[in-house]
């Protein structure tokens, strides 16, 4: 198996060994390079094509590789040539199939949700790479529990646990219920990806981005971390915790540029 495929695979594994991708829920969508796409073939042939209504010529020319609507996160590490599929935007409404979705599958309902945050992550950064969208149980609790406001959310998840502001120091996006796979939610995802790269869907789950496997992994553990500490504390009485001045003094340490106006 091509590395690559290798790699990804064991995230999804992971994230759903985790309790995040139940069933059929979450989808995962990877940049590739020319080089990676030739160690998962050898030469270049349309399988199928699919046909989008939005506009996605900024992407033309790109590879990538994205899990398949109904597939199940549970058996793409088994199963890749079926649960993934290797798709090259061919045209700015235009993704042909080269290699994957076996059983005759297509992309997940959300990809175009995935394009359209592709299309705003690589104007914020040349390197971005990966969108991964799933269902952590704590972020899901706290959604139904706390107002939807995003500068509180990041406030409190920067202070559940000292890394938070480290890791996610833009904070973090949140969108009220809003039904999913449509164009609306794709849109308003898209739109908070111009400042966040980690946006909540509110009784739904998250969607993070950014370069590789590794961090996007690790984004989406360390934000569902802090929303779990949350989730066990949040009806007890606490007696102390990171006050604003921790959190800047932590900023200052480690040189951190966060989202100003929270914690100011
Ligand atoms: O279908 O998670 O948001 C998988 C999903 C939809
Ligand atoms: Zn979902």
């Amino acid at each position: 198996m091509a590395k690559v495929i290798e790699e990804a695979t064991e995230i999804i594994d992971l994230l759903y060994k985790h309790g995040w991708d139940e069933r059929n829920g979450g989808n995962f969508s990877y940049i590739l390079t020319d080089e990676e796409v030739q160690t998962i073939i050898k030469e270049e042939k349309e399988i199928r094509e699919f046909k989008y209504d939005f506009d996605m010529s900024s992407l033309i020319g790109k590879y990538f590789l994205i899990t398949g609507t109904q597939k199940y996160f549970k058996n793409c590490l088994k199963d890749p040539e079926t649960n993934l599929g290797l798709l090259k935007v061919k045209d700015k409404d235009t993704l042909s199939l080269l290699w994957g979705y076996k059983d005759g599958g297509r992309p997940t309902s959300e990809a175009p949700t995935h394009l359209k945050c592709h299309i705003e992550r690589l104007k914020k950064d040349k390197e971005h790479r990966l969108v991964i969208h799933c269902h952590p149980t704590n972020i899901i609790c706290m959604s139904h529990i706390l107002e939807l406001d995003e500068n509180k959310w990041t406030e409190i998840l920067w202070k559940m646990q000292t890394e938070s502001l480290v890791v996610f120091p833009e904070g973090i996006g949140v969108l009220p219920w809003i039904i999913c796979g449509g164009d609306e939610i794709g849109e308003a995802t898209a739109l908070k990806m111009k400042e966040y790269r980690s946006v909540v869907w509110a009784q739904h789950g998250l969607f993070s981005t950014g370069k590789t496997l590794d961090e996007v992994f690790g984004l989406i553990e360390t934000i569902e971390k802090a929303a779990e500490i949350y989730m066990k504390i949040c009806d007890k009485k606490v007696v102390q915790s990171i006050t604003n001045d921790n959190l800047k003094e932590l900023a200052k340490a480690f040189n951190i540029n966060y989202k100003k106006g929270i914690i100011d």
